[in-house]
């Protein structure tokens, strides 16, 4: 029923040229006179976006109504992190249109590429976490999987990172909507409001704040496939815009305060990616998205099956994206059972049948902890329904609980548990002192407390927290973690105890990328090279037929083609970096990148600590000695949370050691570093095609997985690295002896840290030229890098170096001398690097949402044709 769609936007070069010159005028309001010539970069690639758009909406709305029509079980990912970077390339490749396209745009004097520049980059996130949920959501298109992404349209996202003349971090607001958004899709009509505070009588919660959350969807495309699925995020808006009493008054200030409060909660992305920012604001957009997304989702299903509440979980699954909305647990319950009128056990028996969770990182003060006195306060009716369910998932422990009791007092005393995490050192003192003054406790109760959700930090007593991931882990139908080494290690540490005593909820599903952005449309000459040797696109959607590229590793002639390829994508890093910072980088050396978060468990210290040594070397190397060198240049991306003071100290070492190794006659081009500021997704699409050679050397059972790891090995590049997250899995599909590995497993890792490390004295010599050059000012500055230095150096303190730098340092070392060696032979170098491409099909994000689908989600393709 409706009306029949009979319009459909045309895709040859001269209708697309008339649309998009329709656009510009109708759209966009240029004046006709100045088009197309006159008008600037910016307009144009509005233009065009709009004209694009029209294809994106004909093929969402039919989509969107087929699905509708048909009813499958839809998957809703709840992230509050999407990074999706820019969406014009993207959209003209996935709708297979860039033909017609790049020649219209042609014929307006314009060219695509310089047109994909002038857009802004949607950074809705941190890095890893929130550009995994945009690799999701295009691989569910692509696998025509009903589903929709779910989060928040802020208003600004990640910070803009610019580098000033001493090195130092500074932060700048991403004003990304400045040029306005042509690929969402206002819906004023869509909204639902969101209470906060107030109080709870006989189980009913009066909200003493409300906002309204209105719904922007943003159309994502498949590739080869109709199917165009939906990324639906909320703005917040207050109840009342204006208030015109306050404003007759003449109290100005008071008549916006309102809409202000509103709009603060959808403002700003936490431009942290660790460290837990305990602020009630923080929570706030945490329940306003979870809230509105699930109230969207059970207005819909109770469109099409009213009443019939069981039928739920065969209709929708919603996958929790780390803890960041794991209030979807209390609310879900909440609006099952104060708004629908289910009793509990139902609304339980619904819940963890409709929830999955999955986990992306060990690190302690990633794992969100909500104080009761803040949840309580935010929140009311919500910790009453965390509180009764803390209540009845212990009581349900309590027969195994005793059991186990007695078997315990009849056997050995149990061992001592290994800690995740020493906290810090005020924290590790406090705890250290209340274990002694601690009393004898019921046993039972003592073993039960291992369970709660609701629990107290043992450094801050009397302070109760909720455990967000537990609450999960316990809501949940299946936990996951994002590659094989990390969902075993999450079993055995942060997990341990759930893990007993439901081990079937446990799961892996190891990361991918989307093979679209991160190989096909970044490195088109590399594609175009791989679908000549192996005779068809396919491996866009099928990547395991990559491993057709290991029949030519050998052939010499293929090789050449490679090695071609890859010196044009080093060119055109270079052509970047002088744009963007002035510095002519030579093409000859070893490219060798290192791209990430600033963090001290992803060791960046370790490497520029390695290139100090490097630049020593160069120094007092004879002439015939430089003449063996290998050249390198070294770059580094990557933005420092800003009250991290370690990452930012870390940051501005890199920057001052680049300053002075570049500007020093000695060294030429046998070494160039560099900082590149602001590393963002539009960045890394230069950066990686790029890379030779790129470092994943976390300290082992740190990263969880890893995802550029993934992109550089598709992308031909080689990996020194760490038998650390999913570096393992690309060991095993690439070969390890193509791999530089180095340093300590994470078996070792905790056995150093208990103690090994306090009879350590091994500090490799080249570790202590490297420190004594930063002490000795080398690099100016010698104050501010004192406690960096000390930081790896200073052994009797137990907390200090807590990331194995200095123990790892030596076996690094060889690694990269490997490196320099194979370099010299460029014939093996090439054969592994198309090796890399050919073991990366199992990273693809198709293989891991086919995965999440059949073994978690249930949920199946649902194609219009
Ligand atoms: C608590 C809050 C401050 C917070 C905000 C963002 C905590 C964590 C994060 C983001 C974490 C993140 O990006 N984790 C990364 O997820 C990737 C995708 O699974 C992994 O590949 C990577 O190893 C992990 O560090």
């Amino acid at each position: 029923n409706g009306v029949p769609i009979d319009w459909k936007p045309k895709s040859d070069p001269a209708s697309i040229q008339a649309d998009v010159l329709q656009n510009l005028e109708f759209t966009i309001g240029a004046p006709s006179s100045k088009i197309p010539n006159e008008v600037d970069v910016k307009t144009a690639y509005r233009g065009v976006a709009a004209s694009l758009r029209e294809h994106l909406i004909d093929a969402f709305n039919r989509t969107q109504d087929y699905w509708s029509k048909e009813d499958p079980k839809f998957v809703y990912y709840l992230s509050a992190e999407f990074l999706m970077g820019r969406s014009l390339l993207n959209t003209v490749q996935n709708l297979e249109l860039t033909g017609p396209y790049s020649e219209a745009i042609k014929k307006l004097g314009y060219d695509l590429e310089t047109l994909v520049d002038a857009e802004q980059n949607a950074a809705l996130g941190n890095g890893g976490l929130g550009r995994l949920a945009a690799c999701f959501i295009d691989s569910m298109a692509t696998l025509d999987l009903p589903g929709w992404g779910y989060g928040i349209r802020y208003k600004y996202g990640m910070f803009k990172q610019a580098i000033d003349a001493k090195g130092y971090q500074q932060e700048l607001p991403d004003i990304w909507l400045s040029n306005g958004n042509p690929w969402e899709i206002a819906r004023p009509e869509i909204t639902y409001k969101i209470g906060f505070y107030g109080t709870v009588d006989n189980f009913k919660w009066s909200p003493a704040e409300q906002v309204i959350a209105k719904a922007y969807d943003n159309p994502i495309p498949g590739y080869k496939t109709n199917t165009v699925g939906n990324l639906r995020l909320w703005e917040a808006l207050p109840l009342n815009e204006f208030d015109l009493d306050a404003f007759n008054k003449g109290e100005y200030d008071k008549a916006v305060e309102e809409r202000r409060k509103a709009e603060d909660i959808s403002a700003v992305l936490y431009p942290n990616d660790a460290t837990e920012y305990g602020k009630q604001l923080r929570l706030k957009q945490q329940y306003f998205f979870v809230s509105a997304s699930i109230q969207d989702v059970l207005a819909r299903f109770k469109e099409k099956h009213a009443g019939n509440w069981s039928l739920l979980p065969e209709k929708a699954i919603f996958q929790m994206n780390d803890t960041h909305p794991t209030i979807a647990v209390a609310e879900l319950m909440r609006l099952l059972i104060d708004q629908e009128g289910l009793d509990w056990d139902t609304a339980w028996g619904i819940t963890i049948k409709t929830l999955a969770f999955t986990n992306h990182t060990v690190m302690p003060e990633a794992l969100e902890k909500w104080p009761v006195a803040v949840l309580g306060k935010l929140l009311p009716r919500h910790l009453e329904i965390i509180d009764k369910i803390d209540t009845i998932w212990k009581d349900s422990l309590k027969e195994k609980i005793l059991a186990q009791v007695e078997q315990e007092k009849n056997s050995a005393p149990p061992k001592a548990e290994p800690a995740a995490k020493a906290p810090a050192k005020d924290d590790k003192k406090a705890a250290e002192e209340e274990e002694e003054e601690e009393e004898e406790e019921d046993p039972v109760e003592a073993a039960l407390s291992k369970y709660g959700i609701i629990t107290e930090i043992p450094w801050q007593k009397d302070v109760k927290v909720i455990n967000m991931a537990y609450l999960a882990v316990v809501g949940s139908k299946a936990v996951n973690g994002v590659a094989a080494i990390h969902s075993e290690i999450i079993k055995d540490t942060i997990f341990k105890d759930f893990y007993e005593v439901m081990p079937e909820k446990f799961q892996n599903k190891t990361n991918g990328v989307t093979p679209r952005r991160w190989l096909a449309w970044c490195n088109p000459a590399l594609a175009e090279l791989i679908t000549q040797t192996l005779g068809t696109d396919a491996w866009i959607n099928e990547t395991t037929l990559l491993a057709g590229l290991r029949q030519h590793a050998d052939d010499k002639a293929f090789q050449a083609k490679w090695r071609a390829v890859k010196h044009a994508a080093k060119e055109k890093l270079s052509h970047k970096i002088k744009a963007l910072m002035g510095i002519d980088l030579p093409t000859d050396p070893l490219y060798d990148v290192q791209i990430k978060r600033i963090h001290e468990y992803k060791r960046q210290y370790l490497n520029i600590l390695s290139l100090i040594y490097r630049y020593h070397q160069i120094k007092t190397a004879t002439p015939e000695e430089k003449a063996k060198m290998v050249p390198r240049v070294s770059i580094f991306g990557g933005k420092a949370a800003s009250a991290y003071y370690a990452a930012k100290k870390i940051v501005r070492l890199i920057n001052r050691v680049g300053t002075v190794v570049n500007s020093d006659p000695d060294v030429g081009d046998l070494l160039k570093i560099v900082f590149v500021p602001d590393y963002n997704v539009d960045l890394a699409e230069v950066l990686i095609p790029g890379a030779e050679l790129s470092q994943h050397i976390s300290t082992a059972g740190t990263e969880a997985s890893g995802t550029s790891n993934m992109k550089f090995a598709m992308n031909g590049c080689l990996i020194i690295g760490t038998m650390d997250g999913a570096n393992i899995e690309i060991a095993q599909e690439t070969g390890k002896e193509n791999m530089f590995v180095f340093g300590m497993d994470a078996e070792d890792v905790p056995v150093w840290r208990e103690g090994k490390r306090k009879e350590w004295k091994d500090y490799d010599p080249r570790f202590v030229k490297a420190l004594d050059m930063i002490k000795s000012g080398t690099f100016g500055e010698v104050d501010y890098f004192k406690d960096l230095v000390e930081s790896v150096s200073v052994m009797n303190d137990h907390n200090n170096d807590w990331f194995l730098v200095a123990p790892d340092f030596t076996d690094y070392m060889r690694a990269q001398d490997e490196v320099d060696k194979l370099y010299a032979d460029q014939d093996e170098w090439t054969r592994r690097s198309i090796l890399y491409t050919a073991g990366s099909g199992f990273f693809s994000s198709d293989r891991t949402i086919d995965q999440y689908a059949k073994e978690i989600w249930d949920v199946v393709p649902c194609k219009r044709h």
